[in-house]
């Protein structure tokens, strides 16, 4: 970045509201080869009465035309400029007519309009919209779109809009157009067009209200055998937020189109919904359970956001996780209750401490409502999408289901059609509850993950047991010294048989220490805490691992089990980790591995519940634990840990392994994932054991499988072995699957992420393969991003080629996309977790980004913030 172009920063508190009003907006698309014309006619109202200037946002825009009701401007009534037009003096109430000249077929940043595998489509939010024509690019100025558009018959047969199509036709020179209309107000960054060669595999749904939607999953042709299950998870989806929040779809059509190049996961476009075909397409030869699931939970994420994003939205873009952490709350309810419960729950606990605990801790920590950014698209995170979910959870939990639906239902009534903010869903959650809850806005305003240290102590003579629990949150970038948070605490007391004394009990921690006592306790207690993750905080507690194993097999909240499991493994690990610092050998407690087989061998439970409990914390998750991240002594341990466990369990584990082939019909049931999820991390213990048939096992697997879990729970393990077999299993791999795309990304991640020595030399290789591509970001991550989030190990090898690699790439793909350069180039944001070679050479590479000329406003953002600390 040049010193005079630094990017400007954006701040909350200097929100002003609109002047200006776009009543109606007609759109009209001529697309031809090598350029598009996008014709917009906006109806404009002044909002009050003061004379001001109009800006519209337009950037990479070629003005062709522009009109003021119906007559061209003289050159002294507007001035473009890089990010903008403005308009001199308009008068309060006018029709503006532009015509402007676009190039989507150069537009890799895939943002705005641009072209995927032969077909155009686009992606708005947050501020693409500016990219396609002169608007006010804004989420708080919402209006009626009407969208003509017109393209070649052949290549284009079918085209989209947003809202319900109203008209179409043939041009008679091989061209042809439609029209779609969408009377809901939107902002402009929910506005979607697609133009292709599709074929959509079609099913309908019919209202409470007895309205019947048409449903449709727009695909390429060779693709129509995916779609089922993203179209069943849709029927799915509608259902459950009819029951569940009285929501209704209100267009007559709902559409749903997979492309190949995404920046994310999909996009929630009014009526319109855009994915990445990742999270569509799905058959089981091709796409793992976890793949299934995914679909599953997007498809529901994207429809769930029609009321929460499009009917209600966001006032400005520091109330992103209005709409998103609600909306993955949402969708996390929908996913535990089409499958188990308590896994569910376990996995995104899992993924908030591995992700978000992490950011929380980094310095690009941030409030889930931020009070400023630089480039919005670097807060599209893990705290605005799950630490807000987990912040709309305590709040649901604590109204309760009756009043929290109480709460929902007045947020839409109060709120329909409009853009909103936090406070104002706060504000319907505090109406409902009839209680002052301005302690518990610290969730929004501040970050960093707030700490609790829990001190029992049992009273024989008065049958007292008393909970002494303090909390504090470390400083952030943003704030420091912050006052004590509102913190549902939930809780149980089991006994030595392992009863469960006082059921779960919620305490509100509102200050920094507090005592809490439960009386007429017979014997001491062990206290069960933070049941069912209640808040997204860290506890601390002195237990016993006696203690620790007695909760893993006797308490009754499922996720309570697993977490006092991933403590003992924790704790067993680090302590192997400092074994091995000071060159001692590893030990192994007897007890953990009695555990260990008692869990394997516990018929009553959740086959999927077993499968948590026994996967040890990943080596990232353990290097957050560590003062200083050691990544050889992390992966020394880990890899030891399973290989003790396997020597020692290997009957056990193979029994397990050959009961839970599965020879029925494949089914995505929950039970017959839980049976896979169980067999397949058996299998990677197996593995573990230097054991020749356990090798075979593994390889007979990859040979037979009749599902891509299999196939590639069998895969990743080989790749990541010495087997002999390795080299021909994965040519095998890639001749089977190169006509498939998304499984190759598969092939691509499963070598990346091997522990093997020369894994970033292959990374480096890989990358010229003829299906590797830098304009897709699929491939990107899934290669380059693997690398270097998903393998620690080599990542971080001791010499910085890992450091240097990213950086020569995030330089790279900062000319193309931005936004996955900037994403990659968060993987060193950490750098201050490591020793200070480490430290040095990672520094080395930000300052070098940074210093790039001409570098991205998204990338900047990230170098600058990391280099701050
Ligand atoms: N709202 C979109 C995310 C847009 C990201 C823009 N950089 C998808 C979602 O959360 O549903
Ligand atoms: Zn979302």
């Amino acid at each position: 970045m040049t010193e005079n172009s630094t990017p400007k920063t954006i701040y909350l508190d200097e929100y002003q509201s609109p002047t200006w009003k776009v009543k109606q907006v007609n759109l009209d698309f001529d697309l031809q080869e090598g350029e598009t014309l996008v014709k917009a006619n906006l109806s404009i109202e002044h909002v009050d009465e003061q004379e001001t200037d109009l800006f519209l946002n337009g950037e990479n825009l070629e003005l062709v035309e522009i009109r003021l009701n119906g007559s061209p401007l003289q050159e002294n009534q507007y001035q473009v400029t890089e990010k903008g037009l403005v308009l001199k003096e308009p008068p309060a109430t006018f029709e503006l007519q532009t015509l402007s000249r676009i190039f989507p077929e150069k537009n890799t940043a895939l943002e705005g309009l641009y072209r995927s595998s032969g077909m155009y489509c686009t992606q708005c939010e947050a501020e693409g919209f500016r990219k396609i024509t002169w608007f006010p690019d804004r989420p708080d100025v919402m209006t009626s779109f009407t969208t003509r558009v017109e393209a070649d018959k052949t290549s284009y047969p079918v085209l989209l809009s947003n809202g319900n199509p109203v008209a179409s036709g043939d041009l008679g020179n091989g061209r042809h157009y439609a029209v779609w209309d969408d009377p809901f107000p939107k902002p402009s960054y929910l506005f979607a067009l697609v133009a292709g060669d599709l074929k959509a595999v079609s099913g309908k749904h019919t209202t409470p209200s007895g309205r019947e939607i048409a449903l449709n999953i727009y695909v390429e042709k060779e693709n129509l055998d995916k779609c089922d299950h993203a179209l069943q998870s849709l029927i799915n989806a509608m259902k459950w937020d009819e029951d569940n929040y009285g929501r209704e779809y209100d267009l007559d059509i709902y559409n749903v189109v997979a492309v190949n190049d995404f920046n994310m996961g999909a996009m929630e476009n009014k009526g319109l919904n855009i994915f990445n075909s990742k999270y569509v397409l799905a058959k089981q030869d091709t796409a793992t359970d976890r793949d299934f699931q995914g679909i599953e939970g997007v498809i529901a994420h994207e429809y769930f956001h029609n009321w929460t994003g499009n009917r209600i939205t966001c006032r400005d873009w520091f109330q992103l996780s209005l709409k998103e952490g609600f909306t993955v709350f949402r969708d996390q309810c929908f996913s535990a209750d089409m499958g188990s419960e308590h896994v569910k729950r376990i996995e995104d606990v899992r993924l908030l401490r591995a992700h978000q605990f992490a950011e929380d801790a980094s310095p690009m920590a941030h409030p889930v409502r931020p009070a400023s950014y630089i480039e919005i698209n670097n807060f599209y995170t893990v705290t605005v999408y799950e630490k807000g979910a987990e912040v709309v959870r305590m709040q649901a939990n604590l109204l309760g289901p009756e009043k929290f639906r109480q709460a929902t239902d007045l947020y839409f009534e109060r709120y329909d059609g409009q853009a909103v903010t936090t406070e104002d869903f706060m504000g319907c959650m505090q109406d409902s509850l009839g209680r002052d809850m301005s302690q518990f806005q610290h969730w929004y305003d501040y970050a960093g993950t707030p700490e609790l240290q829990v001190l029992g102590n049992y009273d024989v003579d008065h049958r007292r047991f008393d909970l002494t629990i303090s909390q504090s949150c470390p400083d952030t970038p943003e704030k420091t010294d912050k006052p004590p948070f509102f913190i549902p605490f939930a809780v149980g007391l089991l006994d030595q048989q392992g009863n469960d004394l006082i059921g779960t009990r919620v305490l509100e921690l509102t200050e920094k220490s507090q005592v809490f006592s439960f009386e007429n306790i017979e014997s001491k207690p062990v206290p069960s805490l933070l049941r069912g993750f209640s808040a997204p905080v860290k506890v601390g507690c002195q237990y016993s691992d006696d203690e620790l194993m007695f909760l893993m097999e006797n308490d009754t909240d499922g996720f309570a089990r697993w977490d006092a499991a991933q403590q003992l493994s924790q704790r067993i690990l680090l302590s192997m980790i400092s074994q091995y610092q000071q060159n001692q050998a590893f030990e192994v407690p007897s007890d953990y591995i009695e555990a260990f087989r008692n869990t394997l061998l516990d018929e009553n439970s959740d086959k999927a519940l077993i499968a948590e409990v026994i996967t040890l914390p990943s080596e990232s998750y353990l290097g957050d634990q560590m003062q200083q991240v050691d990544v050889d002594a992390i992966h020394n341990a880990r890899q030891t840990l399973k290989q003790k466990v396997a020597v020692a369990l290997y009957d056990n584990l193979l029994s397990v392994y050959q009961n839970n082939q599965d020879d029925a019909e494949y089914q995505i049931s929950s039970e017959a994932i839980a049976q896979r999820a169980l067999k397949n991390t058996v299998l990677s213990y197996l593995v573990m054991s230097d054991n020749e048939e356990a090798e075979q096992l593994c390889v007979r697997q990859y040979e037979n499988a009749q599902n891509m879990t299999d196939t590639m729970a069998a895969f990743s393990l080989i790749t990541d072995s010495g087997f002999v077999q390795r080299q021909q299993v994965i040519d095998d791999f890639e001749q089977r699957w190169k006509h498939d795309v998304l499984v190759m990304d598969k092939w691509f991640t499963a070598q990346a992420t091997s522990s093997r020595e020369n894994t970033l030399p292959q990374v480096k290789q890989l990358m010229n393969h003829e299906l590797f591509s830098m304009t897709n970001p699929n491939k990107v991550r899934s290669l380059i991003g693997a690398f270097c989030s998903g393998n620690p190990l080599h990542f971080h090898q001791a010499d910085g080629a890992g450091y240097r690699f990213l950086a020569d790439n995030v330089i790279e793909l900062d000319k193309l996309n931005p936004q996955i350069a900037a994403r990659m180039l968060r993987i060193i944001s950490r750098w201050n977790r490591y020793d200070t070679k480490r430290q040095d050479l990672m520094k080395t590479q930000l300052d070098r980004i940074a210093g790039v000329k001409s570098i991205s406003s998204d990338v900047y953002e990230i170098a600058s913030k990391s280099l701050e600390l």
